[in-house]
């Protein structure tokens, strides 16, 4: 696993790949069985299994990735089938800073998607493990995420609950 990447071979990671090295696996709240480790491009194609990618120029690429990295504060997450070269999952840990509860960040689960032809393989658990993991050693105070109601149970192992708030939104385009 690893941080999303440039597409070219001598990419540069959007964020410092040792902080997955440094993650808490005892806190850890689910179990994989078969065991996979955490340490083991198609990049749009997958996240069109999620929703409207739209069409993404390679300049539009770059200048999103660059912001994102800049930032600091997005860990844009893949899977890579190393065997094809093909980036298999994602998803994307976002960072909001606050100036309530001393100044403190909340984190914020995105786009968690598995490619159809991977699916069944523990993926989606292991991005999702690894990503609230990091929540934590990034010291958010929280961590939100949302989902359909068919997803609730997969969410709940990880330790999130159902919140008494409503999910509230408009949508200004597709
Ligand atoms: C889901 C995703 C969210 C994504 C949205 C796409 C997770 C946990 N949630 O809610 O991150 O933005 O689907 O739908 O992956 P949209 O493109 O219609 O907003």
């Amino acid at each position: 696993m690893m941080p999303a990447a440039r597409r070219e071979p001598d990419s540069i990671p959007m964020y410092n790949p040792l902080l997955l090295q440094e993650l808490d696996w005892s806190q850890n709240t689910v179990t994989f069985s078969p065991a996979i480790s955490p340490a083991n491009p198609g990049f749009f194609k997958v996240l069109s299994q999620l929703t409207e990618t739209g069409v993404v120029s390679p300049e539009q690429f770059t200048k999103t990735f660059e912001l994102m990295k800049n930032s600091g504060d997005y860990y844009v997450t893949v899977v890579e089938d190393t065997s094809v070269g093909q980036i298999v999952a994602t998803a994307t840990l976002i960072i909001e800073h606050k100036f309530t509860h001393s100044c403190a960040k909340r984190g914020r689960i995105e786009d968690v998607v598995v490619s159809g032809e991977c699916r069944g393989k523990q993926l989606g658990k292991l991005l999702t493990s690894t990503l609230t993991l990091l929540s934590k050693r990034l010291n958010c105070y929280k961590i939100t995420l949302e989902c359909l109601p068919k997803n609730v149970a997969f969410y709940k192992k990880f330790g999130y609950s159902v919140s008494e708030e409503n999910y509230m939104y408009q949508r200004f385009f597709n």
